[in-house]
């Protein structure tokens, strides 16, 4: 079978997936869902009704971004994105989690926004100033090396953070580059890749 990757082009967790694929030259079917109406063949096999699901050409079913990219790094190892030394593979997956949580205070400020909900302005602050607090963290680590960890190359901790930097562009904010122009040189070196340039989330019509 297949491999078939479960996705939506708007989502920052799938498109992690979608780069690291085209990265590593990988053949895979994308399954595009509708996520205000998830088909039953997708709630079956994702408990969490999130994307991206990942299935491997013998049927196995991954779920979660960082579950995926490291299941992927670790069979399909070339080019590599962790590191194999044990300490730097941990930084790797610390950065990683700071950019997926910058991706969820992101989602969960634009549906705030969508819902228009003035009652919730004590959550709009907390989750504007985690964004902001966050965005300073990445500014200072890249005002240190030209990719988050060293000069080297790049790592699945860049790729999540270009995806997640990549969503407040799309949703909430286009100025943030101003105000970060080591994340802003960094992003637009990223977006010279053909992986990320493809997968830039898009407007629905
Ligand atoms: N921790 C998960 C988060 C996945 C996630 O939040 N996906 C969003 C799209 S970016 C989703 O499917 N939302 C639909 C929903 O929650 O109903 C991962 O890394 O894969």
């Amino acid at each position: 079978m297949n491999r078939i990757l479960y996705y939506h082009q708007q989502s920052n967790f799938s498109r992690k997936i979608r780069i690291l694929l085209a990265e590593k030259n990988l053949d895979c079917e994308l399954k595009e869902i509708n996520l205000l109406n998830k088909p039953p063949e997708f709630l079956e096999i994702s408990p969490i009704g999130r994307v991206p699901v990942f299935v491997e050409q013998d049927g196995t079913v991954i779920w979660d971004s960082t579950l995926i990219a490291e299941y992927l790094d670790e069979t399909y190892p070339q080019p590599s994105f962790y590191p194999s030394n044990v300490r730097t593979r941990l930084d790797c997956r610390k950065w990683e989690e700071l950019a997926d949580n910058l991706g969820d205070n992101i989602i969960n400020l634009w549906v705030l926004n969508l819902k228009n909900n003035f009652t919730s302005n004590r959550y709009r602050t907390k989750l504007e100033t985690s964004i902001n607090r966050l965005a300073t963290v990445f500014e200072r680590q890249l005002a240190e090396s030209k990719y988050l960890l060293g000069n080297d190359t790049w790592t699945a901790a860049d790729v999540a953070a270009l995806c997640s930097f990549g969503y407040y562009s799309f949703r909430l904010n286009e100025d943030w580059l101003l105000e970060f122009p080591n994340v802003e040189n960094w992003f637009n070196q990223l977006h010279q890749r053909e992986s990320v340039k493809s997968t830039v989330p898009i407007p629905l019509n």
